[in-house]
């Protein structure tokens, strides 16, 4: 029987009874993210009439100026996943160190690091943003975890997921057992099973880049896209397309559905801080969401859940979606 229709907390419990072992607490920890998403999607929607567009008067940790939803969202997603008793602690984008569970809650196994608004320099021009995530196991027998104990290798993750905030409200999640994309039902407030079993097509002639950057990029990311544009003329005899749309949860949707490669690689304007991307709450879990649907990810030298991190906002170069061209890439840099 097709499970297309079902609703996402359906899904989620059929799947964990099909693991013996399993304690229920992933369902109640991935219920809780849900609730917090539909929220988001709700706030982000309705942004301009309530009057939560623009600038906030704060910079985040990385330097970069909040926008007020970056602020609200980060809110909505503390309440709704600090008192559930699921997880150890949390980390997110929005605030330089971890967050602890407080005293008068329940602590539960599971550690969480999240973006909640992904691509948020988007909202004022009504383009799709979205909230990222990654579970991982907090180490056995810790009560109070520190940042080292989140810093475990992509590989590591247990559950990974994203909603995009575009014309439908959507959740793409995995477990390790493939990849699944939900549409949320606004009239009923359930997100839908709409695309079980995501694949990415092993080869694209789509690549998703900012070349405003071209400059200062390295070598083999300069000769990939120089081949992508000499299209017919050139050694790769296909035309390519391009898009860029500022928002890695639409770009890795995109290629979700219909494949292609994402990258935004090591450039000399931004090696010193390592990239542009974060490792632990965006470049991690698209990795293990890409992975399981197929596809590949890499920094170009390396695959990006093999990295073992240094620092819960530390930055790496991305390079992901369909497995041939990622690997071109990667033998690009192969042969410097
Ligand atoms: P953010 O977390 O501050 O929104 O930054 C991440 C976003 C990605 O969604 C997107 O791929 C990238 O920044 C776009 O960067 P740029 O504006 O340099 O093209
Ligand atoms: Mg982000």
């Amino acid at each position: 029987m097709s499970d297309i229709g079902k609703s996402v907390t359906q899904f989620i419990i059929e799947q964990q009874r099909a693991h013996p072992s399993s304690t229920g607490e992933m369902t109640g920890l991935l219920n809780d993210i849900v609730s917090a998403c539909k929220q988001i999607s709700h706030l982000v929607n309705r942004s301009g009439i309530i009057g939560l567009g623009g600038a906030a008067k704060s910079e985040n940790i990385q330097g970069e100026v909040q926008k007020k939803l970056d602020i609200i969202t980060n809110d909505v997603m503390i309440e709704h996943l600090n008192w559930t008793g699921h997880l150890a602690a949390m980390a997110s984008e929005e605030i330089d160190q971890i967050i602890a569970i407080p005293a008068h809650y329940p602590k539960g196994k599971y550690l969480i690091a999240f973006d909640p608004l992904d691509g948020s320099s988007n909202i004022d021009v009504n383009l799709s943003v979205g909230t990222i995530f990654s579970i991982l196991r907090c180490p056995e027998g810790v009560t109070e975890p520190i940042e080292a104990d989140f810093m475990q290798k992509g590989t590591e993750q247990v559950c990974a997921g994203f909603c995009v905030y575009g014309p439908s409200t959507m959740m793409i999640l995995t477990t390790g057992h493939g990849v699944n994309g939900f549409t949320l039902d606004r009239d009923v407030g359930e997100f839908i099973l709409t695309h079980p079993k995501m694949t990415i097509p092993e080869d694209t002639a789509e690549f998703a880049i900012n070349t405003s950057n071209r400059r200062f990029w390295e070598p083999p990311v300069q000769r990939y896209v120089e081949e992508c544009m000499q299209g017919t003329d050139g050694v790769r005899d296909k035309n390519f397309n391009m898009r860029w749309l500022a928002s890695m949860v639409a770009e890795v949707y995109r290629v979700l559905t219909r494949g292609g490669i994402f990258m935004y690689p090591m450039d000399s304007k931004i090696a010193a801080q390592g990239g542009k991307l974060r490792l632990m709450y965006e470049a991690n879990p698209m990795s293990f969401i890409v992975e399981q649907a197929g596809g590949a990810s890499s920094t170009g030298y390396q695959r990006i859940m093999d990295i073992e991190p240094t620092g819960i906002h530390q930055r790496v170069p991305v390079i992901l979606g369909s497995k041939n061209e990622v690997e071109r890439v990667v033998r690009y840099h192969s042969q410097q």
